[in-house]
């Protein structure tokens, strides 16, 4: 293992500094401030967290260097994200510190080499499409508990860390009480498929009463995609070009059962098409919001969408294209994120087959099937 101490003007420039030296795995050990604008971070490279650490600290100051940011000021972020990536790299930190603390106290418990169990469940998790830092998490708090005979048994850690997956799942079915639902999210994802498969199963198979209502006015045949599936179901099909006429197409639908509200895929970079969505929310304030997000998206681009239309009041999400891929951890990435429930996975385009409620059972066996 090799340990240098990095200094700079600001924890990110030194963390930065250390990942452009030692790469993306490398193991913050500590962070401690100098002094005013000088930040010291100590990180570890090739660990093995059984081996005895060896204390001999290579110096490296950034700080000194041509190009460094002004004293107190804010490092420059290549994507313009600074709140963001503050946010990230000091829930990093926290879980970095948390990760040496348990691998301390686990390799003087046991004596066992944890760190070869550790990175073969990471790496299953990750394989699985689980973010690191959540599977970091997820093993901390799981392999904390195991009994000492049990810290090598690979089966058994797995089946732990599925329960403990199984405890943070939640879901929700937002079309168990009469209401409005209004289904948002990126372009293409799956949203009006699903609203059709939901509109079969409620309107033929549970006999409620119905009505259709697209919001989307920017596709010439999103309308009509919408208007065949409703003649097919025999479910009235209105469209709405703004908060305004949504309003009024709902009052004359206060009767119904169930109304779902379709509305155009957008981007979250889109401003001015989230403004609208979220004067949908302010004209009619019963509507549940259901966030349809495609569960092959992956990190950083997954993390976007979330966090964009997280600005919305999201009620729950859901999940389309599962059948497009073998790891779904996204799913949990995105829950984690979002901290809301899951409704529906989608498994295909078929309507209305393809459609699955979600449960804790059925989200879990997707999560982590091996
Ligand atoms: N394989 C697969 N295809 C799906 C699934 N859900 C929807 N699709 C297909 O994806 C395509 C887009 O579906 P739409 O329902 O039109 O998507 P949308 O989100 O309404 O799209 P926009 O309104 O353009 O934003 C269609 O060809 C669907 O048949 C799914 O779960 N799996
Ligand atoms: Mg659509």
């Amino acid at each position: 293992m090799r340990i240098k101490r990095f200094t700079g003007v600001t924890v990110r420039e030194a963390i930065k500094a250390v990942k452009e030296e030692f790469g993306e795995n490398a193991l913050i050990l500590s962070t401690k401030r100098l002094g005013a604008g000088r930040h010291e971070v100590v990180a570890a490279v090739d660990y093995d967290l059984s081996a005895p650490v060896s204390l001999d600290i290579e110096k490296n100051d950034v700080s000194a260097g041509p190009g460094k940011s002004p004293a107190g000021g804010n490092a420059a972020v290549p994507d313009g994200r600074p709140d963001l990536l503050a946010e990230e790299l000091r829930k990093e930190l926290g879980e970095l510190k948390e990760l040496k603390r348990l691998c301390m106290a686990v390799v003087s418990n046991t004596g066992s080499p944890v760190s070869d169990v550790f990175r073969r469940l990471e790496e299953n998790l990750a394989a699985n499409g689980i973010d690191r830092r959540l599977a970091r998490k997820i093993l901390l708090n799981t392999l904390g508990g195991v009994a000492r005979d049990k810290a090598s048994d690979i089966a058994y850690l797995k089946s732990c860390i599925r329960e403990k997956v199984y405890e943070r799942l939640a879901v929700a079915d937002p079309l168990s009480e009469k209401g409005v639902v209004a289904f948002i999210g990126p372009s293409g994802v799956g949203k009006t498929t699903t609203i059709a498969k939901l509109a079969a199963l409620n309107a033929l198979r549970k006999k409620k009463s119905m009505a259709l209502v697209t919001m989307d006015t920017y596709r010439i045949a999103a309308a009509e995609q919408l208007r065949i599936y409703g003649k097919l179901m025999g479910v009235p099909v209105d469209v709405a070009r703004d908060p305004g006429e949504l309003k009024a197409i709902l009052s004359v639908h206060r009767d119904k059962d169930l109304v779902l509200v379709d509305t155009a895929g957008r981007s979250q970079k889109d401003q001015a098409r989230m403004k609208e969505l979220h004067d949908i929310a302010g004209a009619s304030p019963s509507i549940r919001f259901n966030l349809v997000l495609n569960s092959q998206t992956r990190d950083g681009a997954m993390y976007d969408a979330v966090k964009g239309f997280t600005a919305l009041p999201i009620d729950s999400l859901s999940f389309t294209r599962l059948d497009e891929g073998e790891a779904h951890g996204p799913i949990l990435n995105a829950m984690m994120l979002a901290r809301k429930p899951v409704a529906y996975l989608s498994t295909g385009s078929r309507v209305p087959e393809d459609l699955e409620p979600a449960s804790r059972e059925n989200l879990v066996k997707f999560i982590m099937p091996n």
